[in-house]
């Protein structure tokens, strides 16, 4: 089973497109794994944006992430990683087409409504960073009573 870190930005749940997102989610097959609030603090931002901490943008993308509560979820499904990173669209808000998520809803580069991990390797690493072993848990395993 592949499994998938997303994180609904501060403009996602200022703007309450919460339910029109994780609809796009379910619509693509995925299934909800783990879900919680998060106020995020600048020592997991810059662990979390390493790879862009040193650059010019950084202080206003930790300035925004930290701005309001963020909602951090984990995914799962086939493909999940590749899939989720197609119907969010680039990065760009400005460049993503219409019909993708940015597209929709964001603003621009750093506003970009949703972020979801790069690679099943990123994907592992970042999942742990959010969540405890014990947060995760399969409903796909679970039998629905009727
Ligand atoms: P993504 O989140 O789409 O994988 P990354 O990992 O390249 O993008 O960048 C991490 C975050 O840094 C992005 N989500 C975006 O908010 C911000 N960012 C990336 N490039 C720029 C840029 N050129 N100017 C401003 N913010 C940027």
């Amino acid at each position: 089973m592949h499994k998938t870190l997303i994180i609904l930005k501060p403009d996602c749940m200022k703007q309450k497109h919460v339910g029109a997102v994780i609809g796009r989610f379910e619509a693509a097959g995925f299934r909800i794994i783990g879900c919680k609030l998060m106020q995020l603090t600048p020592a997991l931002l810059r662990e979390h944006y390493a790879h862009v901490a040193d650059k010019p943008f950084y202080p206003r993308l930790e300035a925004f992430m930290s701005s309001a509560p963020v909602m951090v979820m984990a995914i799962a499904g086939d493909y999940v990683v590749e899939t989720v990173r197609a119907v969010l669209g680039p990065t760009d808000s400005t460049k993503a087409p219409k019909g993708t998520i940015r597209g929709d809803f964001g603003t621009d580069v750093t506003i970009n409504v949703v972020h979801a991990s790069d690679g099943e390797e990123s994907a592992k690493v970042e999942l742990a960073r959010f969540f405890a072993p014990g947060e995760i848990i399969d409903p796909g395993k679970t039998a629905v009573l009727s």
